[in-house]
């Protein structure tokens, strides 16, 4: 009798480790909007401490050389989607001009056909409604932190209120626990809002760094001598907006408003006497842009304190309902961030602090805890990397590489790329960033921007790590430019950027 009840439950599927051990892994993508490296405690952050960031890190893998192929949202989460470089999948820019072809391969199409359950929450900031997505619940464009609305699958809107992290993982764990096909492995991205622009924190985060005084970045007042780019921007934290940027007299600004009163009333009770203490007639240009940077800092890092928190309570459920070992976790931002290096905010340069992502990934089965990786990571390889992980073909036209092989053990591919090819696109506005394009290799970065100026620049990032200095006119680096121009030209013809290619044939 036991026996038979025994062969009852193998047959329900219910005793059966075989079966477990051949299901497919879920995938979860946390991607969240402008989290720079600087302000993460796995990469060495000196602001802020981020538990459940470095536990996905402890527990897995930490990726430090991680690079996106333009650095603003749209464009980048087109890439995350699709595989592939923004002049091919259609969305080189924010603007409502740009849209992504969605006849195109892109991982969740992949995944749906091959049985699994997708959903995207949160932040999408792409200009076509998602497809293949089997729920999908998104911030109009930017979104509000503040009893945010959302657009729903039947194109209807609904306001939440509360705090947006919270309510994006309230979704985003809904969808987990009650929502999905629980007889389908699963993938869900999860898009935050924080940390963008205009940074307003939790109220239950305003006091969390009282008594804190910042580090200044060494650049903060750099007068961008050789740079004329860098010189030309519009994005320096003196210039933040005294209203919705570092909240003196934001009561009047829309995001403000939406507010409901115990939401002003602790805003006002940590804002306010900060704020009657502040006599800007007094303080010189100098002092004021430290003023602003120490807000800045303050309002970004506290948005940090509630992604990490949120990130954690995704990492509990999945404890909690059996769901860890068989899960891959990702976390990662759709770019890096200015936090006063070079005295700015905002990102799209080809230097480092925009350039660069956070990368890290928990997938206990097949990376061993504490995994480094230094090899040079681009966001085209998530659409990839994804598929990989689900053992589904990669279609043939996606552009990065799957980076298993880098984590899991397996040898790593002799031909794993040693230089990064990048292209920013939009200008003027927002932040009059001068389009680039340009190549980073494990040592030297040759940009050319155009568009307003024409002119290019070569960086030592060896021995200009704060990349100060344009070395471009330095006869000594004559063969080096050169060969840094042919493998410029290689990346674009290999990457099939035809229109940078004939601008770099008609400049070079
Ligand atoms: C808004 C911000 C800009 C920011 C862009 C793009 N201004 O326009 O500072 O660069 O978004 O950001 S704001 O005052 O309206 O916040 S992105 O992350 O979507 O690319
Ligand atoms: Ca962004």
């Amino acid at each position: 009798m036991k026996q038979l009840f025994f062969l009852f439950l193998v047959s329900l599927g219910l005793f059966s480790a075989k079966k477990e051990a051949s299901k497919k892994p879920n995938i979860i993508v946390i991607f969240s909007d402008d989290h720079a490296l600087q302000g993460i405690g796995a990469y060495g952050s000196p602001h802020v401490k981020t538990p459940n960031i470095d536990r996905i890190a402890n527990e897995g893998a930490i990726f430090k050389n991680t690079f996106c192929t333009n650095s603003i949202c749209g464009p980048s989460r087109a890439v995350l989607l699709t595989g592939k470089y923004n002049h091919l999948n259609g969305q080189y820019d924010n603007s409502d001009k740009t849209v992504i072809d969605t006849k195109q391969p892109m991982f969740p199409k992949t995944l749906q056909e091959n049985g699994y359950a997708t959903s995207w929450v949160g932040k999408w900031h792409i200009n076509n409604n998602p497809k293949y997505f089997d729920y999908w619940k998104i911030l109009p464009g930017q979104g509000h932190y503040y009893n945010p609305d959302f657009i729903k699958m039947d194109n209807s809107k609904e306001r939440i209120e509360g705090y947006v992290t919270d309510i994006i993982t309230d979704e985003a764990i809904g969808w987990l626990d009650k929502g999905r096909d629980k007889s389908k492995p699963f993938s869900l991205v999860i898009g935050h809002k924080a940390t963008h622009r205009e940074w307003q924190p939790d109220t239950k985060d305003l006091h969390a760094f009282d008594g804190k005084n910042f580090t200044v970045p060494n650049t903060f007042f750099d007068k961008y001598e050789t740079r004329k780019a860098a010189a030309h921007q519009q994005m320096e934290v003196k210039d933040l907006r005294w209203d919705w940027d570092v909240k003196v007299n934001a009561d009047q600004t829309a995001s403000m408003k939406r507010m409901t009163k115990a939401q002003k009333t602790a805003w006002d009770a940590y804002y306010g006497p900060e704020n009657a203490k502040l006599d800007t007639l007094k303080m010189s240009e100098k002092e004021k842009a430290l003023w602003k940077y120490q807000r800045y800092l303050h309002d970004y890092m506290a948005c940090v304190l509630s992604l990490d928190r949120n990130i954690g309570r995704v990492l509990d459920y999945l404890d909690k309902n059996g769901l860890a070992e068989n899960t891959i976790v990702i976390y990662a931002s759709d770019q890096g961030f200015y936090l006063g290096e070079h005295g700015w905010y905002d990102k799209r340069f080809m230097y480092e602090q925009s350039l660069r992502m956070p990368f890290v990934m928990r997938y206990p089965k097949v990376v061993k805890p504490k995994t480094v990786v230094n090899d040079m990571v681009v966001n085209i390889d998530f659409a990839p990397t994804i598929l990989n992980i689900a053992g589904v073909p990669i279609p043939s036209d996606m552009q990065g590489k799957s980076v298993m092989p880098l984590v899991s053990g397996a040898k790593k591919p002799q031909d794993w790329r040693k230089s990064m090819y990048y292209h920013y696109y939009e200008y003027p506005q927002p932040h009059r960033v001068m389009p680039h394009y340009g190549v980073r290799g494990e040592r030297f970065k040759l940009i050319y921007f155009y568009g307003k100026g024409d002119f290019w620049e070569l960086i030592d990032l060896k021995n200009d790590p704060d990349e100060l200095v344009n070395q471009y006119d330095n006869p000594k680096h004559k063969t080096l430019i050169a060969n840094m121009k042919k493998e410029l030209r290689a990346l674009m013809v290999a990457y099939k950027d035809t229109e940078a290619v004939a601008m770099f044939d008609k400049e070079k």
